[in-house]
């Protein structure tokens, strides 16, 4: 079936977008120059070749790679007011930011270089396109729990700019357990919780998400489709799963689209939203993930694309009111 053309201007919501991930290979580069830093690639194209994943760690080599040179307040303003725009072309109306700290603070970027540059972005997208936005800050779950701690802390005098906190990076082998007591604490601060679970690690990291750390959402959540206990506490839950069907693709957690557990996630009655990921490495930002998937899926139509795209608003984390106001 095809996209209906309503839905590209329809008004949806973004609750699963890193915005280092939405780091085009032009800006790298421009970026590079600007600080005279040498990429590994030798041209935009190259770069983009580059882009052919076999697992999340894949991936994750070559998003930590290109992230370095993210360096001023100034860098993290043009890279936030990039996705906005592209954001707004999309119909996106509201959009919750995921940001790795601890990708920059390594490498000596102060904390507050980048929420304030993100910040400036957010703020002048309001102003300029009418699209509100808000940050989440993610722990690498591939580092310690002590390095969250820390990381939470030194991002403490920018509580105000950020509305939660989250947890990404290389799955396997570091499960939601890992961070109970930075979760507990962020939770303390009045601080939104999400989790990425079930993306290459099992259904049980999703439970573990849920229990142990609160997970008001899960990010990506595809394989809760192997537990039908899990399916059905979701549903019955009501906790809403980010699914990104182009990242699944591209890190081939699934064969093909036409194969994706989406239909029984949705069938199941689970409250599924549709979401971009890392758009500068995966093939597209919101729409083209809309318009792949509605390609692969002939049964879909345009039942399942408003279902999809009024989850989107109800799922995030604004005021009942303007859930109200869009719907
Ligand atoms: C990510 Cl696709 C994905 N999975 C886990 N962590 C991530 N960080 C950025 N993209
Ligand atoms: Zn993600």
């Amino acid at each position: 079936s095809a996209l209906p053309g309503l839905l590209a201007r329809a008004p949806k919501a973004e609750l699963h977008m890193h915005i280092e991930g939405s780091l085009e290979p032009e800006l790298s580069f421009q970026l590079a120059a600007r600080h005279g830093i040498t990429l590994p690639y030798a041209s935009v194209e190259a770069l983009r070749e580059a882009m052919d994943f076999e697992d999340l760690q894949s991936f994750l080599n070559l998003y930590y790679a290109c992230a370095d040179v993210l360096r001023t307040e100034d860098d993290f303003f043009e890279l936030g007011w990039a996705y906005f725009q592209r954001a707004a072309a999309d119909g996106i109306v509201h959009a919750e930011i995921f940001f790795d700290p601890q990708t920059h603070t390594a490498r000596g970027v102060p904390m507050g270089a980048v929420i304030l540059g993100l910040h400036r972005a957010s703020e002048q997208a309001r102003r300029q396109l009418g699209l509100s936005s808000s940050l989440i800050l993610c722990f690498l779950r591939h580092l310690s729990e002590e390095e969250a701690l820390q990381t939470l802390e030194a991002a403490l005098p920018y509580r105000e700019f950020f509305i939660g906190v989250g947890l990404d990076s290389a799955e396997r082998d570091h499960p939601p357990a890992k961070f109970e007591r930075v979760f507990a604490w962020a939770r303390t601060l009045g601080l939104h919780v999400v989790a990425h679970a079930g993306e290459e690690g099992p259904a049980a990291y999703v439970e573990q998400a849920l229990d142990l750390l609160h997970a008001e959402r899960i990010d990506h959540g595809v394989r809760s489709i192997d537990s039908p206990a899990l399916m059905q506490r979701l549903a019955h839950e009501g906790v809403p799963l980010t699914v990104c069907p182009l990242s699944n693709l591209k890190l081939c957690v699934v064969p093909d689209l036409a194969e994706h557990p989406l239909p029984q996630l949705l069938a199941a009655g689970l409250r599924v939203t549709i979401n971009s990921d890392d758009p500068a490495y995966f093939g597209g930002y919101l729409l083209d993930n809309f318009r792949a998937l509605f390609d692969a899926l002939p049964q879909w139509g345009a039942a399942e694309a408003y279902a999809l795209l009024r989850n989107s608003l109800q799922a995030s984390f604004v005021a009942p009111e303007q859930k109200v106001a869009w719907m």
